[in-house]
């Protein structure tokens, strides 16, 4: 890896579906990568274009065991890291409410980590990916940041007390932090390959082969898609920002129910799959919509893309 004059930056998860993303628009505006992933779900095919680039380093680490002795050599030859992007998760509510201790583990573990190196280390900035699900069923739509969080499954439990952990070290110990918290992300690069997925990827893979779409429950829960791209400019905004203790919503401020989304799905397919229902899975929020005023008043950015263009670029 050349040019050390580039601000050296860790993307946890890096090789995931907002990992890769993120690596994209790091490397493109000036920055040098270390991409941490244990290879779980991310793949390294998502970094292919940059295989031959010094400007990207790959280490297999995951983060839930700590990152200090992935990290020792890379800063040896590279320099300090200036700044982090925790990625890294286990990403499904559902595989939380079966499995609550391998998510604390992996979510909330993995984030006192980062914490932990960022602290040792003096890292100027850590942008953490937390999610709408702190927010449980809430009652005012769209969902201001500053409402009270009573989350309803372990996974909006681990981001939580993530988010609690920041903030610690924000105050305590002068970690500079910014914690976004993402609704329903979707884009190019989403595996559709478990059935922990991402709606829109499943939809999407199964649609374009002519296979049935099953909604869980009646298909009036809502939620609030935004686009991959929309993200990793929230990402890079917060990584620029200047100020810590941030939290923003990322979305759209526009939800959309599962039933609509299936039908626009099958129709942007030309397809004709069958929509058939299953019952409702458990810990799963009804409605989702962001309040985005924060995100554009502090990040300055706008998620601009359309779900139909969205779900086009998905479709490939
Ligand atoms: C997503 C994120 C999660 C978190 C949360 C924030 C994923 C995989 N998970 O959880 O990390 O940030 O948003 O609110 O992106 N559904 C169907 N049929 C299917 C699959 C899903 O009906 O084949 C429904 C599902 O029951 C749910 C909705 O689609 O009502 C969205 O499900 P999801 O798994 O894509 O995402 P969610 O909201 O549980």
């Amino acid at each position: 890896m050349t040019a050390p004059s580039l601000p050296l930056v860790v993307v946890t998860g890096g090789a995931g579906f907002i990992g890769s993303h993120t690596v994209d628009r790091l490397i493109e505006s000036g920055h040098r990568v270390v991409v941490l992933d244990n290879f779980s779900t991310g793949k390294r095919a998502n970094l292919a274009r940059w295989a031959t680039d010094d400007r990207l380093r790959i280490e297999v680490c995951d983060v839930s065991h700590g990152i200090f002795a992935a990290l020792a050599p890379v800063t040896a030859a590279l320099g300090p890291v200036e700044r982090i992007v925790h990625l890294a998760a286990q990403v499904s509510v559902v595989h939380s409410v079966a499995n609550p201790l391998v998510d604390m583990q992996v979510n909330y573990g993995g984030t006192l980590h980062v914490l932990e190196y960022a602290r040792a280390t003096g890292v100027k900035k850590v942008v953490f990916a937390s999610s709408a699900a702190v927010y449980g069923d809430v009652t005012e739509m769209p969902v201001p940041e500053d409402i009270k969080c009573a989350p309803v499954s372990p996974y909006g439990i681990d981001k939580l007390a993530s988010e609690l952990a920041l903030d610690y070290y924000a105050v305590v110990h002068a970690v500079p932090a910014t914690w976004l918290r993402f609704f329903n992300v979707f884009g190019p690069r989403q595996d559709p390959s478990s059935p922990y997925s991402g709606v829109i990827s499943i939809f999407s893979d199964r649609a374009r082969a002519g296979k049935g779409l099953t909604i869980f429950g009646d298909g009036g829960q809502t939620r609030d898609f935004v686009y991959v791209g929309d993200v990793v400019s929230a990402i890079a905004a917060a990584l620029r920002d200047g100020n810590s203790r941030v939290v923003a919503n990322v979305g759209t401020g526009r939800e959309i129910s599962v039933l609509e989304l299936a039908r626009t799905i099958v129709e942007l397919c030309a397809g004709s799959s069958a929509i058939t229902h299953a019952p409702a899975r458990a810990g799963e929020i009804l409605k989702s919509r962001a309040r985005v005023d924060r995100l554009r008043d502090v990040l300055g950015v706008v998620a601009t893309t359309s779900l139909v263009d969205g779900l086009r670029a998905t479709l490939g």
